[in-house]
């Protein structure tokens, strides 16, 4: 009972002091040292200017101003900032009228800032972020919430002052695409995981997630012209665990989801390899009428659609069909990787197939690097995950006018262990210490692939051997704002020194956020 009452006075008691606008601590005044300046967010800006004297302490009486087209993204900032800070934040609209604001404007920006750059300006009497769209407003935000104390990322109330930072920053991306990938065929993680993982990667700026959503070992995906797909092929993960599918209901929520983290989904139905689930759900798509068992190892390269039967055209366009229907992105990624029950002439004959069906449901075509050797339309985007710094049919596609993804498996796979012992994933492409998931160029790093053959960067999460969101973190973390600095940040303004220091202040926002991060001991974590 009286524990009870202290706790309701002291919920009182800090409630005041809230409502106040009062610094929960006396030492934190306005101009307390920041945790982060503008020059230590991830990805590096362009341009960025501290100003130490110019911070701005957010107070219960701040608003968030904004225009029609940033309605959006200020709820959202508002979202960020309430469950720490407790203050209201009411987003207004106009950006005239006095007192503290927040104020996100469209349409005012630099032309430098293109559509997806910013710039913001914290002085003590409010902070100013203008973009051309409301995508850039997002993308500021993003390192607004990097200049505020690390306890910004709490999910509850913190009792303290709360100072953003002084200074100015314009900032624009070095690549349009900038993708993570995660696996939900090896193991199937639940869209409230999916959207878990999109949180963790938008505040670093990525702008694609890549669904792998088929595999031998699980078909992910409802299909209602071949439900089985789902319900059959949907049953079975590695080692047994349990399996799962989205329905596409549960599709187009986590696409709204991600676009509403301007972030836009690409899924990958795997072919013509890879289709083990599905040649278990359906017996027609075997060569010999017969299904096959179902396999919930982790070995690749035994299953193939069967090339020489119109069925299997059948299903493609179905499953194409359905899935565009539902993608309001521009890409279908059609895999296509280690096809090595399918002869290289059926590897070709499918190919030429296929490509039309998704022109023809008015989608782009993306796939595994191994696509490049099947003379695809130049609209398509291989993309490469080889080992080393040379692949003829890549750079044959670059130099046809294709645009190269940049996933190298010994650089950017994030199932890679980091050292021998890691207790987590795979090793066949090297092990990836964070130093070396960083040090790499994506323009400079395979031959014939140069600056302007380069869509950008992926970073695929692949789940053999993650069950949990917790293995997810463990091997995202701190490997992915690398990925992310590496697509966006310009080339010059990155070295491993100055991103070790900027990398390790990061890791007490993902203590608030409960990201369960690899301590690497390349980096000084503070
Ligand atoms: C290779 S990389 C694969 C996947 C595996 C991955 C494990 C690629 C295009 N294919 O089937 O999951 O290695 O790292």
């Amino acid at each position: 009972m009286s524990k009870r009452l202290s706790r309701t006075v002291l919920g009182v008691a800090v409630l005041s002091l809230v409502t106040l606008g009062l610094p929960a601590t006396a030492s934190a005044g306005q101009h307390a040292k920041a945790e982060r300046t503008v020059t230590d967010v991830v990805p590096a800006p362009v341009d960025a200017k501290p100003d130490p004297r110019a911070s701005f302490r957010l107070s219960p009486a701040t608003v968030i101003r904004t225009d029609r087209e940033g309605k959006q993204v200020a709820e959202y900032l508002a979202g960020l900032l309430r469950p720490a800070t407790g203050y209201r934040l009411p987003v207004v609209s106009g950006h005239r009228g006095g007192g503290p604001a927040i104020s996100l404007e469209t349409g005012h920006a630099s032309g430098r800032v293109g559509s997806e750059g910013y710039q913001l300006k914290v002085s003590p009497s409010g902070v100013t972020l203008k973009a051309n769209t409301d995508e850039g407003l997002f993308l500021g935000v993003q390192t607004l919430r990097q200049l505020f104390p690390s306890e910004i990322e709490s999910k509850t109330v913190k009792k303290r002052s709360w100072v953003v930072s002084g200074g100015s920053v314009l900032d624009y991306p070095r690549f349009g695409y900038r993708s993570a990938m995660l696996d939900v065929a090896r193991h199937f993680f639940t869209p409230d995981q999916v959207k878990l993982y999109i949180d963790q990667i938008a505040q670093y700026k990525i702008n694609n997630l890549h669904l792998h959503l088929t595999d031998d070992q699980g078909w992910r995906i409802e299909i209602k012209s071949w439900p089985k797909l789902a319900t059959v092929g949907g049953q079975t993960a590695v080692g047994g665990a349990p399996g799962g599918y989205y329905t596409q209901e549960q599709y187009k929520d986590l696409v709204r989801y991600a676009a509403s983290r301007h972030i836009t989904i690409v899924p990958e139905i795997d072919m013509p390899g890879h289709t083990n689930a599905a040649q278990h759900s359906y017996a027609e798509l075997n060569c010999d009428g017969k299904a096959v068992p179902p396999r919930t190892d982790i070995e690749v390269g035994y299953s193939s659609l069967c090339i020489g039967k119109d069925i299997t055209y059948k299903f493609v366009d179905d499953v194409i069909r359905e899935l565009s229907a539902i993608t309001p992105g521009k890409y279908i990624n059609i895999g296509g990787d280690e096809a090595h029950s399918t002869s290289p002439e059926d590897y070709q004959t499918f190919a030429t197939k296929v490509h039309p069906i998704v022109a023809k449901y008015g989608k782009t075509i993306t796939g595994w690097h191994d696509i490049a050797k099947t003379n695809p339309p130049v609209s398509a985007v291989p993309q490469f995950w080889g080992t080393t710094g040379t692949d003829a049919n890549v750079a044959a596609a670059a130099a046809r006018g294709n645009k190269i993804l940049m996933s190298p498996a010994n650089k950017a796979y994030l199932d890679m262990k980091y050292h021998a012992q890691t207790p987590l994933g795979l090793s066949w492409a090297g092990l990836i210490e964070v130093k070396t998931g960083y040090d790499w160029d994506p323009a400079t790093h395979l031959q014939g692939v140069t600056e302007k053959n380069v869509i950008g960067v992926e970073a695929p999460l692949w789940s053999e051997t993650l069950i949990t969101s917790d293995h997810i973190e463990f091997m995202a973390f701190p490997r992915l704002p690398g990925y992310a600095e590496i697509g966006w940040s310009p080339k010059d303004s990155r070295t491993w020194d100055a991103y070790r220091l900027r990398l390790a202040k990061q890791s007490p926002r993902w203590v608030q956020q409960g990201i369960d991060f690899y301590r690497s001991t390349q980096v000084d974590w503070k």
